[in-house]
């Protein structure tokens, strides 16, 4: 019991430091996290994302302005350079599973959920190709060209740039490279009818069920 509410405080921490965007106590807790040998995963979900997405409502409620939302997301992104290497390591499988490429559209700058995808795809034996974020339709497709096979996943946290997960998939069609290519799509504004519409393989919610789906699809 005592444990649980140990874990449920630091959780708390780990939000707030966040919310706060309090870049340095995020990475502090992070490194912490590690040395008590936390579930990473649950301190990522249930700690630091928490933090990130109550910045996004208080910007949303016009509590928060923008660069107070960016110095939460600064927070985030520190404690996830300190978290990644231990997230891959442990689950790294020797042989690659396959090449996945990710990058988020063409107009997007959010890239903490898809290198949290990147991260857990790596973590379970993919080999990643990781194209960042606002990355051109052009740059999707050279990179799709090279592989024999491969899964194609798009991160969209826009409503005004899920479209351009569409625009891809029309490329691949267009350029004849659908067929040698399995598309994955993701991002808060995107869901399973959406994927369906525009022609996609699937869609995945989360980092963890990411994972599942592109299993399931070898
Ligand atoms: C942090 C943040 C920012 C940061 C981004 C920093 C960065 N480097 O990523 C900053 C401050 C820069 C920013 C800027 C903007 N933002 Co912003 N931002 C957010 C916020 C608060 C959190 C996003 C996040 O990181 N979540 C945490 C991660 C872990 O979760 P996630 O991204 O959802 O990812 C998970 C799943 O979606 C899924 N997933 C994600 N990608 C993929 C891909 C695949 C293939 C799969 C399978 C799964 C998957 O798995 C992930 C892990 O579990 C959201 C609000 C929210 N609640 O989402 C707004 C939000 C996305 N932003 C918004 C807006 C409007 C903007 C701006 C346009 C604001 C402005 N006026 O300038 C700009 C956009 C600039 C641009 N061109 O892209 C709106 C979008 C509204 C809309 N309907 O389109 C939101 C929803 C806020 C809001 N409530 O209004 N933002």
């Amino acid at each position: 019991m005592l444990a649980k509410d140990t874990v449920r405080q630091f959780l708390a921490r780990c939000e707030d430091s966040v919310l706060k965007g309090e870049k340095q106590l995020a990475a502090e807790l992070a490194t912490q996290s590690l040395e008590r040998g936390y579930d990473i995963l649950d301190i990522v979900d249930n700690g630091f994302a928490v933090g990130i997405r109550r910045a996004g409502d208080l910007w949303e409620a016009g509590e928060y302005f923008l660069p107070e939302l960016a110095f939460s997301a600064e927070a985030m992104k520190s404690a996830m350079t300190v978290l990644q290497p231990a997230l891959i390591r442990a689950d790294a499988r020797s042989v690659s599973k396959g090449v996945v490429i990710i990058g988020t559209v063409q107009g997007d700058i959010h890239d903490i959920g898809k290198t949290l995808v990147a991260t857990m795809l790596s973590a379970n034996g993919y080999q990643v190709i990781d194209l960042g974020s606002d990355v051109p339709h052009t740059r999707f497709l050279e990179e799709a060209s090279r592989h024999d096979h491969c899964f194609l996943c798009m991160s969209a946290l826009l409503t005004t740039t899920m479209a351009n997960q569409a625009q891809v998939i029309g490329l691949l069609e267009q350029q004849r490279l659908r067929d040698k290519v399995r598309v994955i799509v993701g991002g808060a504004p995107t869901s399973e009818p959406w994927a369906k519409d525009i022609g996609a393989d699937r869609y995945a919610a989360n980092a963890v069920e990411a994972v599942q789906v592109i299993d399931s699809l070898i």
